[in-house]
């Protein structure tokens, strides 16, 4: 009998250290304490990762660009391959055209079609640097930034990466779970929160996201908080209702600080491609959008879009999601961009 005993204890107390490795194990990567420059690794450098991200629109466009580049002349076969190619990277067809035009007046069609990748690259440069891709930064704080756009384009997970990346600077940072929509966003944005050592305001599922930012803000203010970062929901009945919304976020928010918010930030899905043009029309007009983040651009071949997005609609992307991690945001660079698409060395 009292072996018995001593076994059935001897069995308890060792289940129980195994659930007590398991909990802990699990924890261990949503709560990582140490200050915020180790918490954050540091990723490979930041043209790296940016050009490695347009691995798969590079191979996309690589094999016509090559056929059309490799001609003797800059002729109208030339040009037919690259307008294919440009469209073929959801560069959008307004963008196209107006790309195409002033490449026929700068490039001769005796001139061999080489010079159109130099000449190309240049004007893909020129005509992205024409938008700051640079975030809205005020003299006096709170800085703060709305983040909407359809569910799923990444809204959360950029608002973690852009918190961790205040925090690396060595701000403060306050999000607004003004997701109550979503059955488990406000869950998951207090994931985020104590990943980056940010406090959250929430209030329930359901609640009034109008009044949740409201709070948030008034807090940031009593607490002089460097950066306010404000999540939306991406869906709701109809789209109509989700732009009220929007629109009645923004007025609030207004009115508790006036200039808020300092900047909009349409978070657009890269492997969407052209549906994330009649996303950006539509947020655009109701949502006062101020630049766009575009997420998900390693795994798509369609990063064309950067350029259709600030042609067409004159908005520029200023963030890039090159992967899930907390590391994985970039600031959008112009310049590299242009290298990474039109590279010298096929
Ligand atoms: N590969 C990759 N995945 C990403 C990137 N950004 C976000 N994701 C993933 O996309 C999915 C959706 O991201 P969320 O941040 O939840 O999207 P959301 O816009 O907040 O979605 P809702 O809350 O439903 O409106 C998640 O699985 C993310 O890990 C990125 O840059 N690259
Ligand atoms: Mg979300």
């Amino acid at each position: 009998m009292q072996e018995w005993f001593w076994l059935a204890l001897t069995g308890v107390a060792l289940l129980a250290s195994l659930v007590g490795f398991v909990l802990w194990y699990s924890r261990r990567g949503l709560l990582p304490p140490p200050p915020p420059d180790k918490a954050i690794p540091q990723g490979p450098t930041t043209l790296d990762r940016f050009a490695a991200a347009l691995q798969r629109t590079r191979d996309a466009l690589g094999g016509s660009l090559r056929a059309v580049f490799g001609r003797e002349q800059a002729d109208e076969e030339a040009y037919e391959g690259l307008e294919e190619a440009l469209l073929r990277a959801d560069v959008g067809t307004r963008a196209t055209t107006a790309l195409l035009t002033e490449l026929r007046g700068r490039v001769p069609v005796t001139a061999p079609a080489s010079a159109l990748r130099t000449e190309l690259r240049a004007l893909v440069r020129e005509r992205l640097l024409r938008h700051p891709t640079a975030l809205a930064t005020v003299e006096k704080g709170p800085l703060v930034i709305l983040v909407v756009g359809v569910n799923g384009s990444g809204k959360t997970t950029t608002i973690g990466k852009l918190a961790a990346r205040y925090r690396k600077e060595g701000r403060t940072v306050m999000l607004g779970a003004g997701d109550t929509f979503r059955a488990g966003a406000i869950e998951q944005l207090k994931v985020w929160g104590e990943r980056t050592e940010s406090p959250v305001v929430a209030h329930q599922e359901g609640a009034d996201p109008a009044a949740v930012l409201h709070d948030t803000l008034q807090s940031a203010i009593a607490k002089g908080v460097d950066v306010v970062i404000c999540d939306t929901a991406g869906r709701l009945q109809a789209q109509k209702a989700l732009m009220d919304e929007l629109a009645k976020v923004r007025r609030v928010v207004g009115k508790v600080l006036p200039g808020a918010p300092h900047e909009t930030l349409l978070v657009l899905d890269g492997t969407m491609g052209q549906n994330a043009f009649s996303q950006a029309r539509v947020f655009k007009e109701v949502a006062g959008v101020t630049g766009v983040a575009l997420t998900k651009l390693d795994g798509t071949a369609k990063g064309g879009v950067v350029i259709g997005i600030s042609e067409e609609f004159g908005l520029a992307v200023k963030l890039v999601g090159v992967g899930e991690k907390v590391d994985d945001l970039r600031t959008f660079d112009p310049e590299a961009f242009a290298a990474a698409l039109f590279p010298d060395v096929d």
